[in-house]
């Protein structure tokens, strides 16, 4: 019998956990990865010291006669030697691919442009409240999450939740999961696909096999595409009919409702912003959909602070509060940052933004920016774009590092306004992440006299 020649693409995160979890299967593999120095490699070869690695520009010859790619999410499969590997037979998998063949117990998928983390770790501690044994993780990054791989490694679980970035998806053939939604679709790695139809086509791979299927009324973007998928229920920021989450207003308060049931009132919720509620009702949409009690959803709900650089209030200094919302990573996601803080304050803001755009249009961003922002420093690569989307609506300054931009903010921002870190971009041409740029901005805020 011919030995299956697997070969692990990408290096990172991802990759290692693939081969930690192929080890442990007793199965050979080899890695390739295109940089000369991925962030996996001393510990591969630490752990793994006999396995062969590749490293630098793909050899499509090295590919083409592979058995399986199992390619990282940074990693794009049309990548010229991939796409050819593919074209001459080679299998095409990802992490999440071999995770759910893997999976023997339920698995919750959870994607969407924005709010994603925010709704797996509520999910997560809905479950975790209602006594299950839970593994959370895939995209999700942080202390309590693991690549998905990793997951299957640990001690038994009860249920699986999974945040899945569109680039997983790519490479997912049939999750199967007991539940799924996306929690919205906005421009988001244009650099990466062709159209946005090519970035939602990818997200709508998450309803493959799924046998629960829930719907962000707010968004059309959130339906499946395909006729036969099961939708258990909507949930959205109006009045819902039965059956369905939503949200209305009593005595000039927002209070989420399930048909014309009583769920909570929004003033009991940590977590803040229009955008909240509606990731507030995902999470209890999917906790019904998979069999949680309302009683341990709404307790762990009621306690859930969110998360890190995530609109995360920092300090008031002076009459003017500071937010960190440093995961603002693209349009959307900026877009209702300032919207929900805007509509909070009785001044306006002073927006430090910019980074890598990632092929985005910033002027859709231009309305609300004129309506609550009234100053916009701008820091990063591609700052000039979107100083140009917004030249014509507020005033702009440059800024050549983040301790800079804070300190313009500080000097500019009046009493009764906030000054809010939400980038609409990556971070990675100043920081190695979002929660570097995060913390970055948080220590210049705190140096603040
Ligand atoms: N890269 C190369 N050559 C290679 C392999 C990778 O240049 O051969 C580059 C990629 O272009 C990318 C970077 O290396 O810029 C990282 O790619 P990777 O596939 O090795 O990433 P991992 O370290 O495995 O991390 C990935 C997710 N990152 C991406 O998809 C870019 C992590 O999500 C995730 O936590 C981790 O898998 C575990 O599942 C982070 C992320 O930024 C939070 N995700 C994007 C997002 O949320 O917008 C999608
Ligand atoms: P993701 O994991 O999808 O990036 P997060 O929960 O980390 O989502 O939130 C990232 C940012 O997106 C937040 O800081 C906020 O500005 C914005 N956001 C959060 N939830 C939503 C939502 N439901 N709709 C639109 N934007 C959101």
């Amino acid at each position: 019998m011919t030995q299956a020649n697997r070969i692990i693409v990408g290096l990172g995160t991802t990759g290692l956990s693939c081969a930690r979890y192929l080890h442990s299967l007793g199965e050979t593999f080899q890695v390739v990865d295109s940089r000369l120095d991925p962030p996996g490699l001393a510990e591969l070869q630490a752990q793994f010291p006999g396995v062969q690695v590749t490293l630098g520009e793909f050899s499509t010859a090295l590919l083409s006669a592979a058995s399986e790619l199992i390619v990282s999410p940074g990693i794009s499969i049309q990548t010229p030697a991939i796409a050819a590997a593919r074209a001459a037979g080679v299998a095409i998998s990802g992490d999440i691919d071999i995770f759910s063949k893997a999976v023997r117990k339920p698995v919750v998928a959870v994607t969407g442009s924005n709010g994603k983390s925010t709704v797996v770790t509520l999910l997560a501690a809905m479950a975790t409240r209602a006594g299950l044994r839970v593994g959370l993780g895939g995209n999700l990054d942080g202390a309590q999450a693991a690549p998905a791989l990793d997951l299957l490694r640990q001690a038994e679980k009860d249920l699986y939740v999974l945040e899945l970035s569109s680039f997983q998806l790519e490479t997912t053939a049939s999750l199967a999961a007991r539940a799924a939604v996306i929690l919205n679709v906005s421009d988001d790695h244009m650099d990466r696909y062709a159209s946005k139809h090519e970035y939602a086509a990818a997200k709508q791979r998450i309803f493959n096999g799924a046998q629960s299927v829930l719907v962000n009324r707010d968004d059309s973007a959130s339906t499946p595409w395909a006729k036969d998928c099961c939708v258990a229920a909507s949930f959205g920021t109006d009045k819902p009919a039965q059956g369905q989450w939503g949200v209305v207003e009593e005595d000039g308060e927002s209070v989420l409702v399930f048909g014309d049931e009583f769920v909570l009132r929004a003033s009991s919720l940590k977590i803040a912003g229009k955008h909240n509620l509606s990731n507030a009702l995902a999470a209890l949409a999917l906790g019904q959909a998979i069999g949680l009690p309302r009683q341990a959803m709404l307790e762990a709900l009621q306690e859930f602070p969110g998360l890190p650089h995530r609109c995360q209030w920092l300090r008031n200094l002076r009459g003017v509060d500071y937010f960190n919302d440093s995961k603002g990573t693209n349009v959307g996601a900026s877009i209702v940052a300032i919207e929900s803080l805007g509509e909070m304050l009785k001044g306006k803001l002073v927006l430090i933004a910019g980074g890598v755009d990632k092929g985005a249009d910033f002027s859709v961003m231009a309305p609300v920016v004129e309506k609550f922002v009234k100053l916009a420093i701008l820091i990063g690569r591609d700052a000039k774009n979107l100083a140009s989307a917004f030249k014509d609506s507020i005033e702009i300054v440059f800024a050549s590092t983040m301790v800079e931009a804070v300190s313009i903010a500080a000097a500019r921002a009046s009493t009764g306004d906030a000054v809010l870190l939400s980038p609409a971009c990556a971070s990675f041409d100043m920081f190695s992440d979002f929660t570097h740029r995060g913390r970055v901005f948080a220590g210049a805020v705190e140096e603040l006299q």
